[in-house]
Formats: C-alpha cells, structure tokens, sequence
C-alpha cells in the first residue's frame, strides 16, 4: 500500500483544495492530511476562518482524504513520514523546493497549483461585493 501525505491549512475549502487532494490520492493508495492547527497557522502569519476542529471535519468529509492529523509545527515532518510509513509527500508547486530534506525518507513531489484560485482571494472578493 503506497502511502501519500500533504500539509496544509485548508480554510474555506475551494477546488484548488480539492483538486491538490485529488492528485496526490491517484498518486498512492491512502492519503493522509497534515492539517495547520489554528496555533501554527499564527506562525504562518494565518488567520482561518474555520477553527481546527472544523477544517479537520471538513477535511474528513472528503472521499480522497484517510486521515488527517494536526500540524503543529515546521519541525515534525520527517517525525510524520517515518511514523506513518510515508512513500509520497505532496504539495503544490509553490512550495517547489522547500521540502526536499525529505527526501532522505521519501519521494517528494510538487504539483501544479489551481489558477485563479485562493483562499485570499475568496475573502478579497467577498470583501469587494460587501462594499
Ligand atoms: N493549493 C493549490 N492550488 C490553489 C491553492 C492551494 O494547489 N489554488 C495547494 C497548496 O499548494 C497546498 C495546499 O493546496 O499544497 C494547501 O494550501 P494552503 O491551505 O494554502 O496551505 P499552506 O498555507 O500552503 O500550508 O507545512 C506546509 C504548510 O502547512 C502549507
């Protein structure tokens, strides 16, 4: 069984979201998805709409998702891999690069963003149809 994992915040789930999950499940057999906890997102410099609990129910309600655990600092990535038996670890391509210390313990693969797509820009366009 090849097992996937991807990180991320996934606040106000969109396709880009979807699409990113999509991909990385049709890469292996069970996707697991590291999700920011509302205190690491602060040190990301994020506010989520949804709290923890809720982007993580969310994130469960997705048929390409098995699992999801917390994220809870930059730190416990290479920890995660080795504890879950990680063959692939996914992210979108604006991240090319920064992970590439994993290397050592698995493949690691960039994908194409989602254009036109983002959470920012949803909260920017909501914020212009408000005015
Ligand atoms: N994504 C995408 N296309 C978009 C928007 C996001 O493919 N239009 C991807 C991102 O590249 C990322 C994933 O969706 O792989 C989650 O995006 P965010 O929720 O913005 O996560 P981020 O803040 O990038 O956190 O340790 C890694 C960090 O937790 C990543």
């Amino acid at each position: 069984m090849k097992t996937v994992i991807t990180y991320g915040t996934f606040d106000l789930l969109h396709a880009g979201h979807i699409n990113i999950l999509r991909r990385a499940k049709e890469m292996g057999d069970y996707l697991i998805v590291a999700i920011s906890s509302d205190e690491f997102n602060a040190l990301k410099g994020k506010k989520a709409y949804y709290s923890f609990e809720d982007r993580k129910m969310i994130l469960e309600a997705i048929k390409y998702v098995d699992k999801v655990i917390p994220e809870d600092n930059w730190e416990q990535k290479i920890e995660d891999v080795q504890k879950y038996n990680v063959d692939l670890f996914v992210m979108g391509h604006d991240w090319e690069g920064k992970f590439d210390f994993l290397s050592d313990y698995c493949e690691v693969c960039y994908l194409p963003r989602t254009e036109g797509i983002s959470t920012t820009k949803i909260k920017e366009d909501l914020k212009q149809v408000q005015r």
